[in-house]
């Protein structure tokens, strides 16, 4: 919307249609502005960039140049990343709470997110992938992509196995010592501390009370 609460433009992401993917609620994903663009996570499972001035600027940005809608108040996306149909992650809903998604944050000229991936309804983690299903465990958790270009850059599947249901927190960013850290919140209970830029693991903090099994 404008200054004066006018709308400029809006973006639809139609339901997935599995309760188990997509309870219906709203998408909780927090947008991320970067200068003339936004980052958020949709209710599909999606990591989208989208163009700030939307369609109202009367220019289709890209590289994403197939939006299904096109008009003056439409959302104009410049690339996302389904990340269930291209990298095999079991997208969890969270019983009561909905559809947490990640918020995306962006260090420099990279966007962070934590990618939901979770277990299914029987408390398994997805088996292999299959060309009709290419959900699989090692799916990663937590992605690195270049901002401008939509491309990955590094991503882990730290919590392996140990995942305990989902996982829909947000990442954080820290400088330490000069370095830039990317704190990734695991769905094992762990904090996992990145250098932003590499991709390298250079910490990780069990945040579980003492004792407490994990998962696996
Ligand atoms: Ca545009």
């Amino acid at each position: 919307m404008d200054g004066s609460g006018k709308l400029l433009w809006q973006a639809r992401h139609p339901r997935i249609g599995s309760r188990i993917h997509d309870l219906e609620q709203p998408m909780r994903s927090k947008p991320f502005i970067d200068g003339d663009r936004v980052y958020y996570v949709s209710n599909r499972g999606e990591l989208i960039c989208a163009d700030l001035e939307g369609f109202h600027d009367g220019a289709n940005d890209g590289p994403f140049q197939n939006e299904d809608q096109t008009g003056s108040t439409d959302a104009d996306f410049l690339w996302k990343i389904d990340m269930m149909a291209e990298l095999g992650v079991f997208r969890r809903e969270a019983s009561d709470v909905g559809n947490p998604s990640s918020s995306p944050i962006v260090i420099g000229d990279l966007v962070f997110c934590v990618t939901g991936h979770g277990r299914t309804g029987s408390g398994e983690l997805p088996y292999a992938s299959t060309p009709s299903s290419p959900v699989h465990q090692e799916a990663p958790s937590f992605l690195a992509v270049q901002k401008l270009t939509g491309k990955i850059v590094w991503s882990s599947s730290a919590p392996g196995r140990d995942i305990l249901l989902g996982q829909w927190s947000s990442p954080v960013h820290a400088q330490i010592r000069g370095v830039d850290l990317v704190i990734f919140p695991g769905g094992d209970g762990f904090l996992y501390g990145f250098e932003a830029l590499s991709g390298t693991l250079l910490w990780e903090v069990d945040c579980n009370e003492p004792g407490a099994k994990t998962t696996s």
